[in-house]
This record gives C-alpha cells, sequence and structure tokens, in this order.
C-alpha cells in the first residue's frame, strides 16, 4: 500500500508528551519537532489550547509488502507482532503508513487537576524528556516529571501497577538543550536519565531551525523514536475497558 493512497480518515494519531521544568526550552523544541514543509508556522500546525499547546505533524512509519492495510491492529500475539512491525528487524522497507503525531506541550502558567491528569497520560504513547544542560539541576529534576506519567501509562498499557524501567517501557527521548552555550560538547556519561533509561539522548540548540536538518543524526534518532511510539501504540493499545 502506498501511503498515497491512505485515506485521511485511516490515518491514526500517536501521543507525545513533553515534560521539564520550566524555561527548559520544551515550546522551542515542538516548534522544530512538529515543524514541516505543510506546516511551516506554530499556527498552521497548533490544535489545541488550553492547558496544552499541542502541534501536529505527520509521520511516515516504513512497513513492508503484505501486511494489512490499515494501521488499526489491536492485541496482535507475539508472532503476529513481529510480522507487523518490521522495522525492528531492519527489513528492507517499501512502503509507508502514515500517522498523525500530537506533542503535548503543558503551558507551565496553567495547573491540570490530578484525576486530569491521570486520564490524560494513559492515552500517552511517547516521552520527551528535556533539561537545560546549563542548569543540570534540570536534568535530575527529569525523575520527579516523569514518575507520575510513567505510573499511569504502566497500569493502564503494561496493565502493571509499578514502574518498569527495566523492562519494554513506553519509549523515551531525552534532550538537553542550549548546546550553543556551551563550550564544549558533553560526554555521554554513565549515570545520566537517558543511560538509565536506556533512551536516546540528542544535544542541541533549539533556535538552530537546522538541528533536525535532512538526513543529520538528530533526524535519524527522531524518526526512530517515532517508530518506536508508534511501535508502543499497536502493542500497548489503551482497551477501552481500563477508561472508565
Ligand atoms: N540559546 C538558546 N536558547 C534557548 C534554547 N532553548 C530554548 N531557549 C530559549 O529559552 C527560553 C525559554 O524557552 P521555551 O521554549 O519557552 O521554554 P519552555 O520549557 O517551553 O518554558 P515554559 O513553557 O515556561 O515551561 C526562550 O527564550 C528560548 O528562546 C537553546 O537551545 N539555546
Ligand atoms: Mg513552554
Amino acid at each position: 500500500m502506498k501511503q498515497k493512497q491512505q485515506h485521511i480518515k485511516d490515518v491514526s494519531t500517536v501521543r507525545i508528551l513533553m515534560l521539564g521544568d520550566g524555561g527548559v526550552g520544551k515550546t522551542s523544541l515542538t516548534n522544530l519537532l512538529a515543524n514541516s514543509a505543510i506546516t511551516p508556522t506554530p499556527a498552521s500546525r497548533t490544535v489545541g489550547d488550553g492547558s496544552w499547546n499541542v502541534q501536529v505533524r505527520l509521520h511516515e512509519y516504513p512497513i513492508s509488502v503484505g501486511l494489512p492495510p490499515t494501521p488499526s491492529w489491536t492485541s496482535p500475539s507475539s508472532s503476529e507482532r513481529s510480522e507487523k512491525y518490521p522495522y525492528a528487524r531492519s527489513t528492507p522497507v517499501t512502503s509507508e503508513i502514515l500517522y498523525f503525531v500530537e506533542f503535548y506541550d503543558l503551558n507551565s502558567n496553567l495547573h491540570m487537576r490530578r484525576k486530569e491528569r491521570s486520564n490524560f497520560y494513559k492515552k500517552i504513547d511517547g516521552i520527551v524528556l528535556v533539561y537545560n544542560m546549563q542548569d543540570l539541576s534540570s536534568q535530575d529534576n527529569l525523575h520527579d516529571w516523569l514518575y507520575d506519567p510513567l505510573r499511569q501509562i504502566c497500569k493502564y498499557r503494561h496493565r502493571r501497577q509499578r514502574p518498569i524501567l527495566k523492562r519494554q517501557h513506553v519509549p523515551i527521548l531525552v534532550v538537553g538543550t542550549r548546546l550553543d552555550k556551551l563550550v564544549r560538547r558533553p560526554l555521554r556519561r554513565s549515570g545520566t536519565i537517558a543511560h538509565q533509561l536506556g533512551s536516546d539522548e540528542i544535544f542541541l540548540n533549539c533556535q538552530d531551525p537546522n538541528s533536525f536538518a535532512d538526513k543529520s543524526r538528530n533526524q535519524g534518532k527522531l524518526r526512530g523514536f517515532l517508530n518506536r511510539v508508534v511501535e508502543f501504540k499497536e502493542h500497548f493499545p489503551l482497551s477501552n475497558s481500563r477508561c472508565l
């Protein structure tokens, strides 16, 4: 199936939560992540207001031919899964399935009530943790930011009560901002949150529109992350009976 034949009504949505201290660069980063040729301005890609600033983009998930022509797969068995998610096995890509990607960037002036937040977190398919490389306490605080969303995702998507960092968890990407302010590029050390989570990490300048330039390493990491987010959504769907 060529993606051009995919009807817009068949396009599923994955949701990504942007987390981090005030002023670390979440909104600037969301602007970079959601930017595309067809949506060059924040207004053209913003779909929500209120507590969340939501920006949307399209993502092409690579597949090989012979797979079901719809992204609405539910609860596949593990053998079916490996057939349906060839990306992880680096099968040659022959086509793509389109997904909408929504980035939820909390408006730090507004607060959500606990119940509202829990209800929202269980729908999340991926998390971007953002910190300021000039202020390492903003990296330490990411553990606190992550705790509640991870707990809800584990409960409703993995059906487990306790966060399961050692096992397959919701895809997480760690981003250190203000690379332009550092004299030297930071070393990838053990003991960082990215290392503990086994996540990819990107160091960048959020004010540089070329931070995710075509064929760059950052773009490759972003694409890999979005592919894993799609796979998480399809492997661990939110069952309606559990939403109540
Ligand atoms: N030099 C530099 N400035 C940055 C970078 N990232 C963000 N900034 C600036 O830092 C300020 C705060 O960035 P925002 O993107 O608004 O941060 P935020 O995390 O959304 O902040 P809140 O919404 O208040 O939580 C802005 O003036 C940005 O332009 C970076 O990588 N380098
Ligand atoms: Mg902001």
